[in-house]
Parts: structure tokens; C-alpha cells; sequence
């Protein structure tokens, strides 16, 4: 299976996030990455490859141009501001009920009006780093177009906290909505499916009042996992995107084998929408010691993970998202695409 992979992401290491209270280490760091494709080599997985540049029209047919305009100045703005060795760009105050949003004010009421938390700091090379996640999903989405079976999009930061015009979650960009919005465009019907241990609200939103995408998503019941706001059974989707999204969200603690019975319905959904394509947002912080979550996954689970999604039989590109514990992440995220690629 061919990776897409760009070093660029290097550049953007915001190197904490408020969170809890407080300033703490930001757990989405570089290395991440970087022990991911180290073990991608080592097990011979296939080529990895450099992405090709797809420019800005993909991006706007997902995303508001007020938001991509502000991704693209904010750090330039946020140090006219605050200094040259100011700290990375995080919002103090948001628009909430009854205030007014404000898409054209300065640096701090942009960043409020289109931000949706304090874990999604913007430093210099955000922008570019974002760019390249979104043009990784975009070379892995033409490879399963030109034929292949299946492709690994190795992109950072993730994506599936970011709606048309909101981002957080450490996600600027909606690398796989775009990836899917694309293969629309390209006369493909695709299926999302999300196995981030959090729920990927700015995906479900951005397709949720159409028929022509399927989201469904596998995740920490919002009621104590974050995004808090979305993510719950009863979002099935609106209008004519009734009936085109599913969440399954699972209880603190959820071992594989509760986890194989939800991955078993999400699947048989997808298999009865009948996609031309699956795209799997795939997050690792599953995993039994993640740092952030609650989920009880082992690592052999992620081998039954891949070869459980191999089974539905379709073209799949499998784009990175969370995960956070760094001994782990390389040998789980490798065993699902072995397993996918051994099923
Ligand atoms: C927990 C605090 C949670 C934000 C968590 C963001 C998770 C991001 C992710 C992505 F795939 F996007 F990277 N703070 N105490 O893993 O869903
Ligand atoms: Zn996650």
C-alpha cells in the first residue's frame, strides 16, 4: 500500500495547549508522525511518497473563505500584535449566545469567531503544515482513483474536528472531508467511516444535511469524551441527509469485544449504502494506555480492526487522525493496515 507523506508537518509543533485549567504539553507533537512512517518502513509496508499539490479549490469546496483566509494571516496577525516571540495563537473569547460574531474584526475576534476550543494553537507553520495534510488526503484519494486498493494518507495535524468554518481539536483543515468532497466531485460516492476515539463532528456537520455521503463513527460517548457537543445516537442526519450518518458512541472502558459488535453494524450500514470508496478516519487513541482517552483496545485488536474492514471488499484510504501514546501508536496504526492489507 503507498503512503502519502510530507515533512512539512515538522514546522507545526505548537508546544502546549490550554487545557484543564490549565497550559499543559500538547500531546499532538511531530513525532507522532515521524515514528509512524519510520515503522512503515520497517515493515515494508510500500512506497512512500511525496504528495502532489491539488491547490485551493478542493479546500473551498469544503471549507468558508473566511476561515481559510484567517488560517492563512493569523500567525502574521497574532505577532503584530503580541511581538515576534509571542506564544502560539489561542483564543481568549468566543462569540457565544447572544454575542456577535465578528469574521472581519482584528486578530482576537477572528480567532473567537472561528475557533471552538483552546487546544488548537496556530504558530508559524500551521498553515503550510495544514496545506500539506489536506494535499496528503487528496494524493492518497487520486491513488485509489487511479486503482489501487487501498492507500495510507500519513497526514498531520488531523482533520475531523474541523467543520465548513470552525476549527479545534487540534484540527485546522478537514483533511478527509475534502478527500471525500473530492471524490464526489470526481463522480465517486464515498463512505466515511471514523474510528478516532473522538466523534468527528466537523466531518458529520459538513456532510450532514446530504444523502450523498455517508459519516458513521465509532467513539467515546460525548456525554464525558470530547467534543462534548456532538456526536450523540440521535443524530441521524437532516433533510435529505436523513438517515446518512451514524454515531455509535461506547461507554468508558469499552474493550474489542463491545467494539467489533459496533465496527460490525457500522459496517453492515456502509455495505447497504453501497459506496464506490470507504475513507476510515483513522485515529489510534483507541488504544488501552492512550493518554487521553478511555477506551480499552489492545495492540493484536488493531490487526482484527484492519482485516474486519477489509472484509467490506472496497477501495479504502485510511487517513491519520489521534493517537497519542507514543510507544504504541507506530505498531498499532501499521498492524490495521497490515491487517486491511493481509484480509
Ligand atoms: C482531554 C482533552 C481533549 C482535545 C482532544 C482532541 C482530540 C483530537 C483527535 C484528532 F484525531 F483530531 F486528532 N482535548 N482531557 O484525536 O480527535
Ligand atoms: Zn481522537
Amino acid at each position: 500500500m503507498k503512503t502519502f507523506y510530507a515533512a512539512s508537518h515538522l514546522e507545526h509543533a505548537p508546544g502546549q495547549e490550554f487545557e484543564g485549567g490549565r497550559l499543559t504539553p500538547a500531546v499532538e507533537v511531530p513525532a507522532r508522525v515521524e515514528r509512524v512512517r519510520a515503522e512503515v518502513e520497517r515493515r515494508k509496508l510500500g512506497p512512500i511518497l511525496a504528495p502532489e499539490d491539488f491547490g485551493m479549490a478542493p479546500i473551498a469546496r469544503v471549507h468558508d473563505a473566511g476561515l481559510v483566509q484567517f488560517l492563512g494571516e493569523a500567525s502574521e496577525l497574532w505577532h503584530k500584535r503580541y511581538g515576534e516571540n509571542a506564544p502560539p495563537a489561542i483564543p481568549s473569547a468566543w462569540p457565544a449566545r447572544g454575542l456577535r460574531e465578528r469574521p472581519v474584526g482584528d486578530v482576537e475576534s477572528r480567532l473567537g469567531t472561528y475557533a471552538f476550543d483552546t487546544a488548537t494553537p496556530i504558530v508559524k507553520g500551521t498553515w503550510n503544515a495544514a496545506l500539506a495534510a489536506v494535499n496528503i488526503a487528496l494524493s492518497g484519494a487520486q491513488a485509489i482513483k487511479g486503482g489501487e486498493r487501498a492507500a495510507f494518507a500519513l497526514a498531520r495535524p488531523p482533520g475531523h474536528h474541523a467543520s465548513a468554518d470552525l476549527f479545534g481539536g487540534y484540527c485546522y483543515l478537514n483533511n478527509i472531508a475534502i478527500a471525500a468532497q473530492w471524490f464526489v466531485d470526481q463522480g465517486l460516492k464515498p463512505a466515511i467511516l471514523d474510528v478516532d476515539y473522538h466523534h468527528g463532528n466537523g466531518t458529520q456537520s459538513i456532510f450532514y444535511n446530504r444523502s450523498d455521503v455517508l459519516y458513521c463513527s465509532l467513539h467515546g460517548d460525548p456525554s464525558f469524551a470530547f467534543p462534548h457537543f456532538l456526536g450523540f445516537a440521535d443524530e441521524t442526519g437532516a433533510g435529505a441527509g436523513e438517515g446518512a450518518n451514524l454515531n455509535l458512541p461506547m461507554a468508558m472502558y469499552t474493550d474489542w469485544s463491545h467494539y467489533a459488535e459496533a465496527l460490525a453494524l457500522a459496517l453492515k450500514r456502509i455495505t447497504a449504502f453501497a459506496p464506490d470508496v470507504l475513507l476510515v478516519s483513522l485515529g489510534l487513541d483507541t488504544f488501552e494506555a492512550d493518554p487521553i482517552s478511555r477506551f480499552k483496545l489492545k495492540r493484536e485488536d488493531y490487526l482484527r480492526m484492519g482485516e474486519t474492514i477489509a472484509a467490506a471488499n472496497l477501495p479504502t484510504l485510511f487517513v491519520f487522525e489521534g493517537g497519542y501514546n507514543l510507544d504504541a501508536l507506530a505498531e498499532i496504526t501499521v498492524n490495521v493496515l497490515d491487517g486491511f492489507a493481509g484480509g
